[in-house]
């Protein structure tokens, strides 16, 4: 017969260990080299990766789910490159024949920084929208962690430089889906903006799905004061803001 204050310190205990077996296993697999997933999915609508930025030298998992009616192929290129799979040693960063349902995936360390494309290039002459462009930043790049919680930023830095990318990669730690918004201190939702490859860029990220992350690569021309928010109707009022300066 175990006593009943036993139970609850085992209890209390295991809780104790899953956070920090969680959390040491986290930094275990990163020191390992484990992959970071990045998901894809390769629908109706095209390709929708969860990461847009990658870090090289970094290992990647690519996970690519096919919702879409036919059968298709998943590659990484260089970007405005057509059926050239990208290679290292004998290896081809390729997944073939990937029906309707299925998941595949590719595991790759991009050696070089650059501007990439996963695309089904085989569909590609016909559905040019398989095809969705991403950027692979140098290893030295600065990170920042954030955090978005129900209901608060964490912002990771809160000193940038002018002038240098930093990549910003974004937690949803909370229950509520929350989007990340980069804008002037005084602005209320007018993300910061920039013009690349001819079309307009916003600094922001959507639909974080409680767990998800995502990604935003960004570089602040100006210094001055700034913010990270989350502009989901009722979050930014509850107190989803955090400043942070831009200095020269
Ligand atoms: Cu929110």
């Amino acid at each position: 017969m175990v006593p009943k204050w036993f139970i609850g310190i085992i209890g209390v205990t295991a809780i104790g260990l899953g956070v920090t077996i969680g959390s040491a296993a986290t930094s275990e697999a990163l020191a390992k080299g484990t992959p970071t997933d990045v998901a894809v999915e390769l629908g109706a609508e095209g390709l929708t990766p969860s990461r847009t930025a990658l870090v090289a030298g970094q290992p990647y998992r690519f996970v690519v789910t096919n919702t879409d009616a036919a059968t298709h192929s998943f590659i990484l290129e260089p970007a405005d490159a057509s059926n050239t799979p990208l290679t290292m040693e004998n290896k081809q960063a390729e997944a073939d024949g990937i029906a309707t349902g299925q998941t595949a995936s590719v595991e790759w360390t991009f050696s070089e920084p650059g501007d990439y494309q996963m695309a089904d290039d085989r569909a590609a002459k016909s559905e040019p929208g398989l095809v969705s462009q991403f950027v692979v930043v140098p290893a030295d790049t600065p990170t920042l962690t954030v955090q978005l919680g129900d209901f608060s930023v964490t912002p990771g830095s809160t000193e940038l430089q002018a002038g240098k990318p930093y990549l910003f990669e974004v937690t949803n730690t909370g229950a509520a889906t929350h989007e990340f918004v980069v804008e002037p201190a005084t602005a209320v939702d007018e993300p910061l903006t920039k013009v690349a490859n001819g079309a307009k860029v916003e600094a922001e990220a959507e639909d974080i799905a409680p767990g998800q992350t995502k990604v935003v690569l960004w570089t602040f021309p100006t210094p001055g004061d700034y913010q990270m928010a989350c502009h989901v109707p009722g979050h930014f009022e509850a107190g989803m803001k955090a400043m942070f300066k831009v200095v020269p």
